[in-house]
């Protein structure tokens, strides 16, 4: 029997994952589901720049099957709660769930919310839309999957292989929340600056912003250890500019999401950290900044 894997949020993520999963298992059929179903294929640029058209349903979630065995939430985070909540009403609630957000806002809540296995995904993978129903992946990257306690261990490890029989580089992981978490340092150290300035992600490295970026990484790195986050192991700061240095030409997701005239996720990269600035007594003017003056 074929089973269905549902990819909820027809964003670039969305499209990616379909792309790469719709051939890779003749026994799993892959949908879209989106606000306008369309049969249109899914065009995907490779980082190699060889053009894919996939032939993949996109449906409404009223068209969704009841029983799908696993669906991925590729949503933004701002849109995660109510695109699920929509979708529930159609499908069963034990279905397997992963959240591909980011920041750390929505992770905890719908882990303890959903009655399905949940896991987190945080990826590197790079990719914007083009058109209706284009994507270009634009930069190979890695992803880890796995529970915010680190329950279903073999769920986790086989929707890994499922992704990586696809082609895409994926790892299951018992530490998924300190994952989430450095993601989040990286995120608020580069995104809310690129959108507010509108440049590129490299362009960080350069006068004035190279001490606003140590002066903001200084600030994270102490509300990570009172969040008892562990550091990387190169550190905050070795981190934070590996990734500038890898996606010096990326326009960040949140400067791509400022020139779409979309929504951004200050709330769910920022937020998280302020919250716990606060909940540990810890002043962080430069976080309160980027916050103020974020698109
Ligand atoms: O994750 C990213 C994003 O754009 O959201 C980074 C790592 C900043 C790469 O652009």
């Amino acid at each position: 029997m074929t089973e269905t894997t549902l990819i909820l949020g027809p964003g670039a993520l969305g499209r990616l994952l379909a792309a790469y999963l719709a051939y890779s298992d003749q026994q799993c059929t892959v949908a879209l589901v989106g606000r306008q179903a369309s049969s249109r294929p899914i065009c995907l640029v490779t980082p190699e720049g060889e053009t894919l058209s996939r032939l993949v349903p996109r449906i409404t979630a009223e068209e969704a099957p009841r029983q799908p065995a696993l669906m991925h939430l590729t949503t933004k985070a701002y849109a995660a709660e109510q695109a699920l909540t929509e979708l529930a009403e159609h499908i069963d609630p034990a279905t397997p769930l992963v959240l591909w957000q980011n920041g750390f806002r929505v992770q905890e809540p719908l882990t303890r919310r959903w009655q399905g296995p949940v896991l987190c995904a945080t990826t590197t993978e790079g990719a914007y839309t083009q058109g209706e129903a284009g994507a270009v992946h634009a930069g190979r990257g890695h992803t880890f999957i796995g529970h915010l306690d680190g329950a279903y261990p073999d769920l986790a490890d086989s929707i890994a292989k499922m992704l990586g029989k696809a082609g895409l580089f994926a790892e299951s992981c018992t530490d998924i929340r300190q994952r989430l978490w450095h993601k989040l340092a990286v995120n608020a150290a580069i995104n809310p600056l690129v959108a507010r300035y509108r440049i590129r992600n490299g362009q960080l490295r350069d006068r004035p912003f190279r001490l606003i970026v140590t002066g903001i990484i200084d600030e994270l790195s102490l509300v990570m250890e009172a969040e008892s986050i562990a550091p990387p192991e190169q550190g905050w700061a070795a981190m934070v500019w590996k990734v500038i240095e890898g996606t010096a030409n990326n326009r960040a997701s949140m400067l791509q999401d400022v020139l779409a005239g979309r929504p951004t996720e200050r709330d769910a990269i920022l937020g998280p950290l302020r919250e716990a600035a606060r909940r540990h007594d810890i002043v962080a003017p430069r976080l309160d900044a980027l916050w103020d003056n974020s698109p």
